[in-house]
């Protein structure tokens, strides 16, 4: 597949939200070991191509190890072209983050594209986030994913990605 295409995208959230877990479903089991361990980020890559025809090499950027993180460092934005923030349905407090972070990554990154994912939806009996509230963000660009089942996943970072694109 010619990806002559790049494009970095930042995993951002909370602790424990599932950012991890939605790279590792996402990424092929092939690409899995595509990746270098620098400080405490991991890069793995995706080529995908899209609906429309484009191919575009994900070049996805995850935080390593367990800090909680309350602010976002410049070096693990910088260049990024977009980014996947997420949240646990089941601690509403991480939401709350999401949005902080946001609110700090949008001006770094020039208001760039993003998908919001509600994580956990396997566990949505158990949920924090009520539906009323779930309502209001799937229509700010927020949807509902579990990287458990593997619901919402790949959709999620397909649209992200077509919306990178020029
Ligand atoms: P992080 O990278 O955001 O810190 P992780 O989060 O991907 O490490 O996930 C934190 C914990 O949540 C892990 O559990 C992981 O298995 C679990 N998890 C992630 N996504 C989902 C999901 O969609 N559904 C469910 N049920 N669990 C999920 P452990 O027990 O390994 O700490
Ligand atoms: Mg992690």
């Amino acid at each position: 597949m010619n990806a002559s295409i790049s494009k970095k995208i930042c995993l951002i959230g909370d602790f424990a939200v599932g950012k991890t877990s939605l790279v590792r479903r996402f990424v092929d089991e092939a690409f899995s070991d595509d990746y270098l361990t620098t400080v405490g980020v991991k890069i793995s890559t995706k080529r995908v191509r899209l609906p429309k025809g484009s191919e575009v090499k994900l070049i996805v950027w995850d935080i390593a190890g367990h800090e909680r993180l309350s602010t976002v460092s410049k070096t693990y934005l910088q260049g990024a072209s977009g980014y996947v923030l997420v949240a646990d349905g089941t601690r509403a407090n991480t939401l709350q983050t999401a949005l902080a972070l946001k609110a700090q990554v949008d001006p770094l990154l020039h208001e760039p594209p993003w998908v919001g994912l509600l994580n956990k939806y396997d566990l949505e009996a158990e949920w924090e986030v009520t539906a009323t509230q779930q309502q209001t963000l799937l229509k700010q660009g927020w949807s509902l994913s579990s990287a458990k089942t593997g619901t919402g996943v790949e959709a999620a970072f397909l649209r992200l990605a077509e919306m990178m694109l020029p």
